[in-house]
């Protein structure tokens, strides 16, 4: 039976205590400008976020860091409830390379590496919000929709997130980095690609653009974490298979085995005494394999080494195949978008933005559904 007049919970103090939790540094950026938001944005807070974001450029070959620019975010730590205690989430995670070969096989861009580009300085037209750091970053907080919805009872709850986003011109093109910050505890890391085609109005020659994540996932602290390649192999019944990783390398995703990227820490426990973590979860539309040796997989594992921030070099450095499991780990995630071979006129004068991406999904970080009463 459905109950006519639904609540929409707003704010609610039923807080979340994390247990045996590793206390967290509470000092303000080390690097970077740091942003702090509670949830809900209206009533008593719950939720938290709080990070650091800066705008630096890539290494070159040889560690000097004068190619592109990219928007990083540091230090994210998420407190799922106003009384717990704040769970580290995210180390460092940033945009690493934006790959583009044509389908002809020529040309190859590397517009991160091969390319000192910019971020861009936005208007208020493109950024009606908060504009941060010489107008290059863009912050805003909105609505995302319904949340859940309570079958039983007259509960509902609709969301809401910080979303901090960049642009950056690669000549002909426009690249969005897109981080997303939502009261549950989710991170969602989008690109999306924009702009003019390399020969005018006329060109329709197919290309992709492969898109590569740097993301130093430090759950509850930098050391202590191990990966899980998550998936299923479905049958007449389904099976989980899940395998730990314990080895740095390059990993297959499987549109039929679901695959997910899991960080578990080996300390850290919810109220419920289970390892927090959280779930890489890939929004794809396919996989680009191509002759590059660090496109050979669209996912890796590596040691955290400081240094090591160049996606393009991913394959050497898995190379040695150093132990990963319980270490301070960094994944890499790379996705594409395929411009195909006679291009269809909505994409005629300007390419119109489609995201695409991955979630960073809490795992275990709360005790219960976020914002349940
Ligand atoms: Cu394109």
């Amino acid at each position: 039976m459905r109950t006519p007049n639904r609540l929409l919970i707003t704010a609610l103090a039923a807080a979340t205590v994390v247990a045996a939790m590793p206390s967290v540094a509470t000092v303000a950026c080390a690097s970077g400008t740091e942003v702090i938001q509670t949830f809900p944005t209206a009533g008593p807070a719950v939720s938290q976020w709080r990070f650091c974001h800066e705008i630096v450029r890539i290494p070159d070959a040889g560690g000097a860091e004068v190619q592109s620019q990219t928007l990083v975010i540091r230090e994210a730590e998420f407190r799922p409830g106003a009384l717990a205690t704040p769970i580290r989430a995210v180390g460092e995670v940033r945009m690493a390379e934006i790959f583009v070969p044509y389908h002809e096989g020529a040309p190859r861009f590397h517009d991160m590496t091969d390319y000192a580009f910019d971020l861009q300085a936005l208007t208020a037209t493109e950024c009606p919000a908060t504009r941060l750091d010489g107008d290059r970053v863009c912050k805003e907080i909105v609505d995302r929709g319904l949340a859940w919805r309570d079958p039983y009872f007259a509960l509902a709850r609709r969301g809401e997130k910080l979303v901090l986003w960049s642009l950056i011109n690669a000549a002909n093109y426009d690249y969005l980095m897109r981080y997303e910050f939502f009261d549950d505890g989710t991170m969602e890391v989008r690109a999306a690609s924009t702009g003019r085609k390399l020969g005018g109005p006329d060109d329709t020659r197919g290309h992709l653009h492969n898109f590569a994540w740097r993301v130093d996932l430090d759950v509850a602290g930098a050391s202590g974490d191990t990966a899980t390649l998550a998936g299923v192999r479905i049958g007449a019944s389904v099976r989980d298979a899940d395998r730990t990783i314990e080895r740095e390398g390059g990993f297959r995703w499987e549109s039929k085995a679901f695959t997910h990227l899991e960080v578990e820490d080996a300390t850290a426990e919810n109220g419920r005494g289970r390892h927090v973590g959280y779930t890489l979860a890939p929004a794809r539309e396919g996989v680009a394999k191509l002759p590059e040796s660090w496109m050979k997989y669209p996912m890796w594992v590596t040691r955290n080494r400081p240094g090591e921030l160049r996606a393009r070099d991913v394959a050497t450095y898995a190379a040695d195949r150093e132990r990963v499991d319980g270490e301070d780990i960094v994944l890499w995630f790379i996705d594409s978008h395929n411009h195909e071979d006679d291009m269809r006129d909505e994409d005629r004068e300007v390419v119109p933005l489609s995201y695409l991406g991955f979630r960073l999904e809490p795992h275990n970080i709360w005790d219960t559904t976020p914002f349940y009463p």
